[in-house]
């Protein structure tokens, strides 16, 4: 098997806009789903609404595509009912950090046995563009024609506080450790949080300063530090200039966690 025998072909053509970045990090989870040697009757793939939870559509597996918000709260279901089954959460930052906050904060809390793929596009991409929690700072969306003027929530920072037994970010540029981080939150027991940016040219890039699909990628390659390097310069009293993304491995720990198989 191959992570394209995962893939509902007769779903095809998928929604997704050209350039979108959702398509490669679906990829990369099937990819790290398919080295886990897990089996399609075992896994389970749940989302919210979104674009980005449009992706278990597209996979061969039993899902659910919920409502806004409530992926984590229909996952938890799943998992407490029938601890054997592996559940991955595909999820947006507006579903995950705006209406699902809540959800959020406590699953992590709960460190319930899950792994949560965020898509984070820094925008509302579905309903054409509006500004999400992780809107940077100056962004501009329809809701921030002047520019946000709100910080991003940090979504690692808050799992980690939380208690997510795993957390890391990457970006769409990243794929090899993008897909790296997800296999080991497949298999890390409790909650394992994996955040990557994606790239929206429809609804981010093009409002922003990416006027071309490479553009925001080249950006995340150039605009991302490792979590040890950052830990480093905040050492020596060096600044982290405030556009750049910190990426790798927050937190790998064993905390008790809920649902793990006996
Ligand atoms: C209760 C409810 N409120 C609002 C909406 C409208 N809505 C649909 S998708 C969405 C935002 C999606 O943004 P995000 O979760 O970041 O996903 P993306 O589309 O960017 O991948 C909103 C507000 C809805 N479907 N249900």
């Amino acid at each position: 098997m191959s992570e394209e025998d995962w893939l509902r072909q007769d779903r095809l053509p998928h929604i997704f806009c050209a350039g979108c970045g959702n398509g490669t990090v679906i990829n990369c989870t099937l990819s790290a789903v398919e080295q886990m040697g897990w089996k399609r009757q075992e896994t389970v793939f749940v989302s919210g609404i979104g674009c980005s939870s449009r992706a278990p559509g597209y996979i061969s597996t039993d899902s659910l595509h919920t409502t806004h918000g409530r992926a984590l709260a229909f996952a938890t279901g799943i998992k407490l009912a029938n601890p054997q089954l592996n559940i991955v959460v595909f999820t947006g930052d507006g579903d995950l950090a705006a209406i699902g906050g809540n959800h959020f904060i406590h699953a992590c809390r709960r460190n319930i046995d899950l792994t949560v793929v965020c898509l984070n596009n820094m925008i509302y991409g579905m309903t054409g563009g509006q500004g999400s929690p992780t809107t940077p700072m100056g962004g501009l969306s329809t809701t921030t024609p002047y520019g946000s003027g709100e910080p991003a929530f940090d979504l690692c920072g808050l799992a980690t506080a939380a208690g997510a037994n795993y957390v890391a970010r990457w970006t769409s540029y990243h794929v090899r450790e993008l897909t790296r981080a997800i296999l080991t939150g497949l298999e890390n027991p409790g909650f394992s949080f994996v955040e990557s940016l994606v790239q929206c040219p429809t609804n981010y890039g093009r409002r922003n300063r990416f006027k071309q699909v490479a553009d925001q990628i080249e950006y995340f390659k150039s605009h991302t530090i490792l979590v040890e390097k950052a830990a480093r310069m905040r050492e020596k009293g060096e600044m982290i200039p405030p556009d750049m993304i910190l990426a790798g491995e927050f937190v790998r720990r064993n905390r008790p966690a809920l649902g793990v198989r006996p």
